[in-house]
């Protein structure tokens, strides 16, 4: 691990940035920087957890709601896409601090009513931060901006299903209008949705997978048949060896370093490759026991690989080459002969691909020495059951299906899926995101999906494939946009290249957004706009039918009941499903056999048209009220079967170029704090990695610094180079920081204005996100 000399710095002056609409973070505080936390969660979690949760809900709600967090009868997380455990090992307390943040900022008791609204212009709205409209508390009624208006009014909902109609309806083409979601939305809202939209006659259906795990089904799906993860949580605590790439778990999935504290206890080595040293990944103090809170806590990483941005497809190529060459020397030693002859294809033109790498190029592109690389291609040797995790570390580069697929390859030699403690683990984000696409939100639905979907509603569903987020992007930059529909999340600010985004939804003729809470999205509008305000994960959803119940499938294909208990901030919410339902009623109601009415407020009778649509849900309704519902067949894991074109799984080598560093330029990535969920900004602690007060911060190797003439504390602009455009994000304090040489670190969303729509990566068609060309100017 870097071990580099910090001192605390201050910024010398917090500016405020030009273009308010861009930037999302209160101007007002002075960095604090410290030395980054040697280890996660403890006691400070726990605490955090409980002043979040009484801030927003007051105690008694707090002890309520945290309470029925991921229990068996209780609702699922709202936050991340880890796995529940079984029911029989669930603690008292089943949720980590950034749960807890996501569940108190949706369960607070704070509300945005008409008066909110008429005291606030949209062009007022626009000037505060994101992390100001997200405090502002839950939408209660639906609101509408008129043509020319300067502030949302009420509207009925009738009034708003009419609009929406009447606007959808007068477009020349149904591919006049986007129909984004983002991964929070139920299996049985998304199914109906993507059904509508469907039935109106368009697949213009893109969503936060696009930006965020595209990459990892692109790659898997090419190599072994199917794009989801291999790995259960039983098998991963089983592992001998997990190498946690291009994560943060600490942060972003922090109930996973349960799940590694256990797998530790039971003999694994786990190694870390990251460019910096996340806490979560060096020791874990876990929560959830007593020992955990007061004692010394479980070190985690055996090794961190301290790699440079987008080095990870030299390290796995360099791996394959140590294994493939061991094996040479050695036939029979490495390589899990059986498996690769039953089971794969391409063996003998991988090993000639991999037989000879060039050492220096590899030293350069990784940043590590060989001797570094030779230590983890020993681990893999030592190790008879491999998990390889990832997230947007890997996902979000120029060459990401590139490089998961290299890292499928070294699992394939040694035979690691379909195997107990081993296989690839492409770890989610949002907490639907993966059953969203099971449901069919997927711009290019296979035929079969569409066809079974046709014939269970009596319509032919259009087969043309529709645009994902990035060509959203693109078609927004071309004005050429005129209705866009946002089942939750934040378009506006998820997405590269901010001032064209926000241009084009100007642009619109409608934007509409089906939201929990304000957003960037509800200020940046089309000539006319909707908000719809909509139940969440915790409310209840108590109809005609009873009280209804909604499923989420987890990273690893666990399908589950989440039942909301808390009584709904106003009468005027309605359910994502009841949303749906109304706008569909008045926009396709003679579109197939579709009754709308009927499922409006009837999850059951959803799911029964899912169980006869989506493959493996038969009996939906049934299974998913066993004790912790169902687990989605995986050929791969289950019975090492591979839906590839050969049958077999596929290793495939590409090659891929340098990443070219001009000089006095670095590689920035755009990263979450431990403050924050995505767009939402829960506060200004980045407490990990020792960061508060202010989130417009680079951070930046200490020698870098020094060589680029810059100094700590500093205010700079950051500018972005991609095919010799630049894009400016104005004052931004650089902090010293222990990253990898020649890398540098900053938050998303501030930085997404240094993001081309045009810069994707290779086949996924995913915003590059990480390793982005920048340098800095002195203000
Ligand atoms: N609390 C909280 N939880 C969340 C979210 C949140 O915002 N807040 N977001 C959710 C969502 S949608 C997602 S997708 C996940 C995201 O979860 P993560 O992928 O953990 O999120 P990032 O903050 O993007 O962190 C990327 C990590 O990869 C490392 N990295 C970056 N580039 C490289 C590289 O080239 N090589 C390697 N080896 N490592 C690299 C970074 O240093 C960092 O540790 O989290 C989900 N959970
Ligand atoms: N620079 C950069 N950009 C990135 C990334 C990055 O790492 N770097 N990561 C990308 C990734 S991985 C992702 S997943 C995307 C995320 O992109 P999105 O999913 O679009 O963004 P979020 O910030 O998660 O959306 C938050 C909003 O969702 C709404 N919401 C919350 N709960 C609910 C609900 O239950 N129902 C409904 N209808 N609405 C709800 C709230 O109004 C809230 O403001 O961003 C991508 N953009
Ligand atoms: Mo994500």
């Amino acid at each position: 691990m870097a071990d580099l000399h910090r001192r605390d710095q201050h910024a010398d002056t917090a500016t405020e940035p030009e273009d308010r609409a861009a930037s999302v973070v209160d101007p007002t505080g002075a960095v604090d920087a410290h030395d980054p936390k040697q280890w996660a969660a403890g006691l400070p979690a726990v605490a955090n957890s409980f002043r979040h949760g009484i801030e927003q809900m007051g105690l008694p709600r707090t002890a309520r709601v945290f309470g029925r967090l991921n229990q068996d009868q209780g609702f699922d997380c709202p936050s991340c896409a880890w796995p529940d455990p079984e029911a029989d090992h669930r603690h008292v307390a089943e949720f980590c601090e950034s749960g807890a943040k996501a569940v108190a900022w949706e369960a607070t008791k704070r509300r945005v009513d008409r008066e909110f609204f008429a005291k606030h212009s949209v062009a007022d709205l626009d000037e505060q931060s994101e992390w100001w409209l997200g405090q502002q508390g839950r939408l209660t009624e639906p609101m509408h901006l008129r043509a020319g208006g300067t502030h949302y009014e009420p509207v009925s909902w009738d009034e708003a299903n009419a609009i929406m109609a009447g606007h959808l309806r007068g477009l020349p083409s149904p591919d006049d209008a986007v129909f984004y979601t983002s991964g929070r939305t139920s299996n049985e809202a998304a199914f109906l949705y993507q059904l509508m939209v469907r039935a109106y006659g368009t697949n213009n259906l893109p969503d936060c997978s696009n930006m965020c795990h595209e990459s990892s089904g692109t790659a898997m799906s090419e190599q072994i048949g199917i794009g989801k993860g291999a790995v259960t949580l039983e098998s991963l605590e089983r592992a001998e060896l997990i190498v946690i790439a291009g994560q943060n778990p600490g942060t972003n999935a922090p109930r996973m370093l349960t799940h590694l504290e256990r797998a530790k206890q039971n003999g694994a080595v786990i190694v870390a490759v990251n460019p910096l040293p996340e806490a979560g990944l060096i020791r874990f103090k876990n929560p959830q026991t007593p020992r955990g809170l007061v004692g010394p806590g479980t070190a985690l990483a055996d090794d961190h690989l301290q790699i440079r941005l987008g080095g990870d497809h030299a390290l796995f190529r360099a791996v394959g080459h140590l294994l493939v060459q061991a094996e040479l020397a050695a036939p029979g030693s490495v390589v899990d002969r059986a498996f690769v002859e039953a089971h794969t294809a391409g063996y003998d033109d991988y090993v000639e691909a991999v037989r000879e790498i060039d050492w220096d190029a590899t030293e350069l592109a990784t940043g590590l020495q060989r001797v570094e690389i030779e230590a983890l291609a020993k681990r893999f040797t030592d190790s008879s059951a491999t998990v390889v995790c990832w997230a947007m570390g890997l996902t979000q580069h120029v060459h990401a299906v590139m490089t998961i697929q290299e890292i499928v390859n070294v699992l394939l030699l040694q035979g690691n899926i379909g195997k107990d403690g081993a296989g690839p683990c492409p770890v989610r984000g949002h907490s639907n995101v993966q059953g969203d696409r099971t449901m069919g939100i997927w711009e290019q639905m296979p035929q079969p999906f569409l066809d079974a979907l046709g014939s269970e509603f009596g319509f032919t569903p259009p087969t043309k494939h529709g645009v994902d987020a990035t060509a959203t992007v693109q078609r927004l930059r071309d004005k050429s946009v005129r209705v866009f529909f946002g089942m939750g999340g934040n378009f506006a600010m998820a997405t590269p290249d901010t001032p064209v985004v926000h241009a084009g939804l100007r642009a619109c003729d409608l934007t509409v957004h089906v939201s929990t809470k304000l957003n960037r999205s509800h200020t940046v509008t089309g000539t006319e706009a909707l908000i719809l305000p909509c139940l969440g994960r915790t409310d209840r959803d108590a109809t005609a039918r009873g009280d209804q119940g909604v499923t989420v499938e987890d990273s690893q294909g666990q399908v589950h009941l989440s039942q909301g208990r808390l009584e709904p901030p106003s009468q005027d919410c309605r359910s994502e499903v009841a949303i749906v339902a109304g706008l569909a009623h008045h926009l396709v109601p003679g579109v197939g056999t579709v009754d709308w009415r009927g499922l409006a407020d009837d999850n059951d009778r959803i799911r029964d048209h899912i169980s006869r649509v989506v493959p493996h849900f038969g009996d939906y309704n049934d299974r998913v009220r066993e004790p912790g519902g169902f687990l989605l067949p995986h050929k791969p894991r289950d019975r090492r079967e591979f839906d590839t074109p050969s049958g077999k799984a596929e290793f495939l080598a590409g090659s891929v170029p340098p990443l070219e560093l001009p000089e006095g330029r670095l590689l920035l990535q755009t990263i979450r704090s431990h403050d924050q969920f995505n767009t939402t900004v829960y506060g200004h602690a980045d407490r990990y990695r020792g960061i508060s007060g202010n989130r417009r911060v680079v951070l930046v190797n200490p020698d870098d610094l020094h060589r680029l003439g810059f100094h700590a504390g500093q205010v700079v602009d950051v500018v972005s180079e991609f095919e010799g455009v630049d894009r400016r994000a104005e004052g931004f304090t650089l902090v010293a920081y222990p990253t990898a040489a020649d890398c540098a670190a900053a938050y998303y969303p501030e930085t997404n204005v240094l993001m081309s729509a045009d810069h994707v990566a290779l086949r996924s068609n995913t915003p590059v996100a990480k390793a982005l060309v920048v340098r800095f100017e002195a203000r």
